[in-house]
């Protein structure tokens, strides 16, 4: 959509307006970024006022177009706008800027209601949300636009600056992006040649055009940010462009306006200072005071220059209307959807598994439930990072997602795990999709960063990490994960599930599933594991609540012991309880899929798996110790490895580690006297 391509006074007078509300803020904050903000308001406040199709009044609308300001630092920048625009975020917010319990914090977090799409500050994530945004547009557009309804047809703009361009995860998600083809994404560079330490060819020489040439990308240049003719011109023809992506490299000046920090890294990180503000006012012809200066006009012109947006909003409402009536069953799926449920009876009807069966890796139990899971769920979409006959992550029976096979529903995300985690978030924010993505454990390090800012913005994603201890065997130590179980059990609002066996894996992806407010990461071996007995019973409720008892001294007598492990060391524990009450020892063994789950249940359950009485408690897990000593408490035991593990058979690696029946018998023995 084009709205009035002629620039005015009054355009001008906005753009300082932007210009100068994110300078105060920074002054007055004494702290945060002008440079950024003055150097990209021009082509934001253009992008904005003529192009992007939003609605203040319905910041939740499914078709709006995104924006995302991917160097977060620029927040102030997207908080003018947000303000001037008619997002509910008021004058006194601005004032506010960067204090405790404003809704204005440092960098842009993930709010809807304020029109804030995704959090940005990680520099290249917001970029690569971007890319998992737009695949989203086209999976939905897919699902749900028929001939005449157009539902899904929004755009996906990025603001990115020299820094998000330096960062790995954006070259991935961008490679991906071009591959993908996805012409729908528009990318606005603010190529101002500066970063913190000075200017950027101090580390950074490509022809970043060049490379997104390469990427597949339809690459343009304007040469000056202030050129609203040249800015028109290119984000028109980014917009005609529908078979690849767009990126356009604006060659803006950092601090604009400021006459002793323009083009410098000081126009960077600190406020101008109240000399070089009023430097910076005289030279633009701005007034210097009164401060956080809103022009007459300017917030009319603005609403009034994307009024047509937010008609088209309403528009979309009526046609909306109309294909309840017209397609049925698939508006109550998007109704559904909207509403932020599942279908009814999703998970009747999961996998449940005998002991009969006989072994069964949890990764393989895995592809089993997804597939069950997946003919119920149609929001249920995602692949691997390359692993997927590995990571059991395939959908039979479906295409693959690629540009020309679009309703595929098997991602390919290539050997981009960073890039994996940040699109999967980009399309979980669609609120619309639960994606999943596929690796093994010890390559969630190279997805962190966006598991993180998944667990900040409470989106639903579902991470199926295999090959999940030194058991994975022959690949050796650096496929062997020993820190990631810790370190991720230290993501606030991660949960993490290592389950024991089949049955356990079946209630781990239901919780997955169910969980709309945070991700999952779910741990899963590469080695075959027996199915236990009692998770046929017991796994959908015990799992649940993250810690339960699979085996137990007879009646009601206080066992002489706890055993307490998690995932592929559970049934060795089962095992080892057998051995002892074999030596008239009595134990319990409670398998502990998840800490973060157990850890929220009320204290009596806690204490009934755990009871306090029962100090002599051994636990045991092929990962850190660290963080074991919370459950076994001061008088107990734990046999983890805090050293890195070794390349041979399984089994071997398990002698040689003493993760075996016998071997944890005589620590229990030991840990009793005997
Ligand atoms: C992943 C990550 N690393 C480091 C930083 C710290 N940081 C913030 S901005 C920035 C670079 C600034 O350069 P640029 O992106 O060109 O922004 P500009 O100076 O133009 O505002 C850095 C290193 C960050 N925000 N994210």
């Amino acid at each position: 959509m084009s709205l009035d391509p002629h620039a005015d006074d009054l355009d001008r007078l906005a753009i300082d307006t932007v210009r100068f509300l994110a300078v105060d803020m920074v002054e007055k904050a004494d702290s945060g970024h002008p440079g950024a903000p003055l150097g990209q308001a021009a082509m934001t406040y253009w992008l904005w006022s003529r192009h992007l199709r939003f609605d203040p009044a319905a910041p939740h609308w499914p078709n709006r177009d995104r924006f995302v300001l991917s160097c977060g630092h620029a927040s102030a920048l997207l908080y003018a706008l947000l303000h001037l625009a008619g997002y509910p975020l008021s004058m006194a917010e601005l004032e506010r800027f960067r204090q405790l319990g404003s809704k204005t914090p440092g960098h842009p977090e993930h709010d809807l209601d304020l029109g804030i799409e995704t959090t940005t500050g990680p520099l290249g994530q917001g970029l690569s949300n971007a890319v998992g945004m737009a695949m989203a547009q086209r999976i939905l557009a897919q699902r749900f636009n028929r001939d005449g309804f157009p539902l899904f047809d929004h755009r996906v703009w990025v603001n990115a600056s020299d820094g998000d361009m330096m960062e790995g995860v954006a070259s991935e998600a961008c490679s991906l992006a071009g591959h993908q083809a996805l012409g729908t994404l528009n990318v606005l560079y603010d190529s101002n040649h500066i970063s913190i330490e000075g200017p950027t060819p101090l580390a950074f020489s490509e022809d970043v055009g060049q490379r997104f040439a390469a990427y597949g990308w339809h690459v343009q240049h304007v040469d000056d940010g202030n050129d609203l003719a040249a800015l028109e011109a290119a984000i028109g023809a980014a917009e005609a462009e529908d078979g690849r992506p767009s990126l356009i490299v604006v060659r803006t000046v950092i601090g604009f306006g400021s006459p002793g920090k323009a083009g410098s890294a000081a126009a960077h990180g600190s406020p101008l200072g109240a000399d070089e503000v009023k430097a910076t006012k005289q030279n633009l012809g701005w007034p210097l005071e009164p401060t956080f200066r809103v022009p007459d006009g300017v917030r009319e012109r603005f609403q009034a220059a994307t009024a047509p947006a937010a008609a088209a909003r309403r528009d979309w409402e009526a046609m909306l209307e109309r294909y309840r009536a017209a397609h049925p069953d698939l508006a109550a799926d998007l109704d559904r959807r909207l509403a932020g449920e599942l279908p009814g009876g999703w998970d009747d009807g999961l996998p449940r598994f005998a002991e009969s069966d006989g072994p069964l890796a949890t990764r393989s139990a895995s592809g089993k439930v997804l597939n069950a899971l997946a003919a119920r769920l149609p929001e249920l979409i995602g692949g691997s990072a390359d692993l997927a006959p590995s990571n059991n992550t395939l959908i039979q029976g479906e295409a693959d997602f690629e540009a020309a096979t679009p309703a595929g529903r098997n991602l390919h995300f290539g050997v981009r795990e960073h890039a994996m985690g940040a699109v999967m978030n980009g399309m979980a924010l669609s609120g619309l999709l639960i994606p999943y993505g596929g690796t093994f454990l010890i390559f969630s390090d190279y997805m962190k960063p966006p598991i993180r800012l998944a667990a900040l913005m409470e989106l639903p994603a579902v991470y199926v990490f295999t090959h999940d201890s030194v058991f994975l065997g022959e690949d050796g130590p650096t496929h062997q994960p020993i820190a990631q179980l810790a370190s991720l059990r230290a993501v606030p609002n991660l949960v993490v599930l290592r389950p024991a066996d089949a049955n356990e894996t079946v209630a781990a992806w239901r919780i997955a599933v169910g969980r709309r407010n945070g991700p999952t990461a779910l741990s899963l071996t590469r080695q075959k594991l027996p199915v236990l007995p009692g998770t046929a019973a017991k796994a959908a409720a015990g799992v649940e609540r993250g810690a339960y008892v699979l085996a137990d001294a007879p009646g009601d007598a206080q066992p002489d012991l706890l055993l307490l492990a998690t995932g592929s060391e559970v049934w060795v524990m089962i095992e080892v309880h057998h051995k002892l009450a074999a030596d008239g020892i009595t134990s319990r063994v409670v398998s502990m899929p998840s800490w973060e789950l157990f850890a929220a249940q009320p204290e009596a359950y806690r204490r009934e798996v755990l009871p306090p009485v029962v100090t002599r408690r051994l636990a045991l897990e092929a990962g850190a110790s660290l963080g074991w000593h919370r459950w076994v408490g001061p008088e107990g035991k734990v046999h983890a490895l805090d050293h890195f593990g070794a390349s041979a058979p399984w089994k071997d690696v398990a002698q040689a580690f003493g993760f075996t029946g016998d071997r944890v018998v005589e620590m229990a023995l030991e840990m009793l006297g005997r």
